[in-house]
């Protein structure tokens, strides 16, 4: 067992930091072993602090602290494994130190590392502390110079702002000064050392500066960046047109690595990308892996502003930053790529990685108010539901009082590190509104549910909508207030005409109901006939809708909704619907088959572009599924859903097999809207022809896998014929990694697709492939490709019933956590649910969680959040 138990950090304790720096020339000199970092600072006491001096440091081999010139002594300081403390320093002072660190054996990828024989930084939150002393918090705001020096074969030396020196050292070694005007927290520093090509291009901005654009990759890459290039330049273009914001430095540097604790960091003027962000070819990259891309390099380029510019006061406003630039990527994909399949998508994503938050122990607000480990708060609460916050804000206050609200934020700042209080003051100011009580979202975790009811009077023509909404519970708030939610809405008659009505005496197509408390009641006038209530439309408030409309009105939605997020959502409901109820044993023929009949129209409707006819035809996750009953019995959700999946492909065969044929693609590959939206469908038929178990099925899976002339097809090919099994699987799997291993990402794929095959003896290949030569559990792209995708995405065999798939995942989890805490901890989250569990499963569940307390120095990122678990 652990001996000192983690303490929390709490919200109500912030005080602002005693000692700013306000300026610091740090010195690198770059050896893989025996690194040294020298830093000269200059410090100031702020305000009335009388405390002593102390800065974070950790990993740190100190060589000396010296102040104002002069070296302390033992005794003028103490440095111990977490900090450095200095009593009795003056009110201004220079802080020297110099200190040794070993970036070759840092194999938690935080503070400086290597990764493919180079150099490269994280630093958020945490890690700034592991490269030199600093008050490690982002409140500190300071401006940087840098100065690198290494052997020449690391050939690029790079670091934050702009490039003011650099030459040729004695010994073979040369060296480069970095100098940022902007003062930024320690979390925005990086520095990248290395051989590595490079993609250049410029972008003019809106003032009509010429802004260079790098991006710095592997050698023999650089073509790969190019998507990622035209991402960026795109990204910079909108961010001036949406939101007036234009780039600030004359140089703005994207590298690539292969080591990276996750997605990509939004280091002032030199943003770091996990390469399975940022390298994409038709031959290696599926059109999701581009769209990811395209999306990733807006967010961390939007930081600039929203991060950057203007910075948290602490961690516990995480979401000021995060789901607000969430939003604005968001903004930026609907312009992209079409609002209503960008905003399936991220309902998508939000309910199965948000929802799921909610009903687990992790539940927190998207500003939460204590933690253990910063790092475990980087969630899809802060994330996803922090964008949907200020998607309702929007809403509430109406488009042009968003943006003047925003320009204000911008304007009073800039330069800053502040609070959600002060944000949403901007827009209480900019729209005359009081939103006080809006305020409650920061504050208030879980999902709320809202019931609708409805009254048609055909004498007097009007309809009266009400609408209740209950907050259940959360493991970290058992009371809870009703939230302002918006919810709009339109009328549709039974034929699917939209259906005008009056409300307050204007006609209108749709209206802003605000649900503010407990229960509302409107009354539209001027409605024709019995109406059917589109509600919630685009999803304006990330809550569980429930409605007294009988299955038919779904119908008419799925047919003819105007709004396609309610059209989706319609189809989706009715599956759930069908699946759940034949998983608790009562099956519904009858409903089956006219869910099939209606899905084949809707696919047939000429109106609707690919892209969401792709998504019309994915049936609901198991994993979102098991969110909405419980006790949860994994299999028998799998059963019923396959068993819908066969109705569908049996029923729409030769619709499928249309669209298979119809949509082949014979032209040049783009990877735009258009094209990755065929192939999507075309991928998605073939998925579901998969369970058909029809002979010539494998024969056409194969067909398609041979004949793919891009990975996306390629992936859609093998994942059909994973489905389907046999001889012709064994030999694509085969073929595919001898074609590509020499290609990590594409590997990285190879593994995900096993890990995701839900055949019955699928989980001993899984075990199996850690011990495959290709398996390296030190890189994080290798192993959540086989841990992460195998515990989140096959969840039929993760919860095999001998218990066997929880224990492969504590295993890894132990192991990992022994070298990299933050991913190991990532891999925690699938063993949260056991409480929802049958009470079979749920208790060897629970056992592992036990298990993994148990271990000895386990590291408190996964402390924290195994313990939160049990609980
Ligand atoms: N800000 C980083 C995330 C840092 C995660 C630290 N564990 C990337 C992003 O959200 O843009
Ligand atoms: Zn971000």
């Amino acid at each position: 067992m652990r001996t000192e138990t983690p303490q929390a950090i709490r919200l109500s304790e912030y005080r602002p930091p005693a000692f700013l720096v306000d300026e610091v020339h740090l010195t690198f000199d770059l050896q893989p072993n025996t690194t040294r970092v020298k830093a000269r600072l200059a410090v100031s006491r702020d305000g009335d602090h009388v405390e002593p001096l102390v800065f974070n440091g950790e990993r740190l081999k100190p060589l000396s602290v010296a102040i104002d010139g002069r070296r302390l002594t033992d005794a003028e300081h103490t440095i111990d494994a977490e900090f450095l403390t200095i009593p009795g320093v003056p009110d201004t002072f220079t802080l020297e130190t110099e200190v040794e660190i070993d970036p070759a054996n840092n194999k938690a990828l935080e503070g400086l590392y290597m990764s493919g024989g180079r150099f490269c930084t994280q630093c958020e939150a945490e890690g700034f502390r592991k490269i030199t002393f600093w008050p490690d918090r982002p409140d500190v705001l300071s401006r940087f110079t840098v100065r690198i020096e290494a052997d020449r074969r690391y050939q690029r030396l790079l670091s934050n702002g702009n490039r003011i020196e650099g030459g040729d050292l004695p010994g073979g070694r040369h060296y480069a000064v970095w100098n940022d005007p902007f003062p930024k927290p320690c979390y925005l520093f990086a520095l990248v050392a290395g051989e590595l090509d490079v993609l250049e291009d410029k972008l003019v901005t809106m003032s009509g500066r010429t802004v260079d654009l790098q991006i710095y990759v592997d050698p023999g890459m650089a073509s790969r960046a190019a998507y990622a290039m035209d991402a960026l330049k795109r990204s910079m273009t909108w961010d001036e047109q949406a939101y007036g914001r234009e780039y600030d430095l004359d140089l703005f540097m994207i590298v690539a690595v292969r080591d990276f604790n996750f997605g990509a960091m939004e280091n002032k003027g030199l943003n770091i990308f996990n390469a399975s962000l940022l390298l994409a070819d038709p031959a290696t990259a599926t059109d999701l892996d581009y769209e990811r891309i395209e999306a990733v390099v807006a967010h961390e380029y939007f930081h600039n502003w929203t991060g950057n510019r203007i910075t948290c006061r602490d961690w516990f406003q995480l979401c000021l930053k995060e789901g607000l630039t969430v939003f604005r990527e968001q903004g930026f994909c609907a312009d992209m790529r079409g609002e209503a399949v960008a905003r399936i998508k991220a309902v998508k994503a939000l309910r199965t990685r948000q929802f799921a938050e909610d009903q687990g122990p992790l539940a927190h607000p998207i500003r939460p108010s204590s933690y253990m480990k910063i790092e475990n708060f980087y969630t899809a609460t802060i994330y996803e539901k922090g964008s949907e916050v200020i998607g309702m804000l929007k809403t509430l206050i109406g488009a042009e009082a968003f943006r003047k609200g925003m320009d204000l934020y911008f304007a009073r700042w800039d330069g800053h590190a502040t609070t959600v209080e002060a944000f949403i003051q901007c827009f209480a100011e900019a729209s005359g509104q009081d939103l006080s009580r809006f305020f409650a979202w920061y504050e208030q975790a879980g999902t709320p549910r809202v019931s609708l009811a409805r009254s048609y009077d055909a004498a007097a023509k009007t309809v009266t909508l009400t609408l209740t909404q209950t907050n259940p519970p959360t493991s970290d708030q058992p009371e809870k207030q009703p939230l302002p939610l918006p919810v709009t809405l339109g009328l549709m008659d039974h034929e699917g005409r939209t259906l005008a009505f009056e409300r307050d005496g204007r006609a209108v197509d749709e209206t802003l109901v605000l649900l503010d408390g407990e229960t509302v009641s409107v009354t539209l006038d001027g409605v024709d006939s019995e109406p059917v209530v589109s509600a919630l439309r685009g999803f304006s408030a990330p809550v569980v809708l429930t409605t007294d409309a009988p299955a038919r009105e779904r119908y008419v939605q799925l047919a003819s909704d105007p709004d396609l997020f309610n059209r989706w959502e319609s189809g989706q409901d009715l599956a759930a619907g069908l699946i759940l109820g034949r998983a608790a044993g009562k099956p519904d023929e009858v409903g089956e088959e006219r869910y099939a009949e209606a899905l084949g129209r809707a696919l047939q409707d000429q109106a609707s572009d690919e892209a969401f006819k792709a998504l019309l035809l994915t049936l609901p996750a198991e994993t979102d599924l098991a969110l909405l009953r419980s006790p949860v019995d994994p299999a028998a959700i799998h059963a019923a859903r396959e068993a819908l999946r066969l109705r569908l492909a049996v029923h729409l065969d030769d619709e499928l097999r249309r669209l298979h044929t119809g949509l082949q693609d014979l032209g040049e590959f783009s990877p735009d809207a258009a094209g990755a939206g065929r192939r999507a469908l075309r991928n998605a038929a073939l998925e579901l022809m998969a369970a058909n178990p029809r002979h010539e099925v494998a024969e056409i899976a194969a067909g398609h896998y041979r004949a793919a002339r891009n990975m996306t097809d390629m992936i859609g090919g093998l994942n059909a014929l994973m489905l389907i099994g046999g001889p012709a699987y064994e030999d694509a799997l085969a073929d595919f990694f001898e074609r590509f291993k020499a290609e990590p990402l594409v590997v990285d794929k190879w593994f995900a697709l096993q890990a995701r095959d839900p055949s019955e003896t699928a989980l001993g290949r899984i075990l199996g492939l850690t011990a495959h030569p290709a398996f390296d559990a030190q890189n994080p792209n290798r192993l959540r490709a086989l841990v992460s995708s195998f515990a989140n995405f096959n969840p039929v065999r993760f919860h095999e019933p001998s218990g066997a798939g929880y224990r492969f995942l504590a295993d890894q989890i132990i192991a990992v956590d022994r070298y990299n805490p933050m991913t190991a901890a990532r891999l925690v989250d699938p063993l949260g649910g056991w409480k929802r569990l049958v009470p079979e499963l749920g208790t060897k569940m629970r056992a592992e969680l036990e298990r993994i307390v148990a271990v000895e120095g386990l590291s408190r990122n996964v402390y924290e959040l195994a313990t939160r678990a049990l609980d």
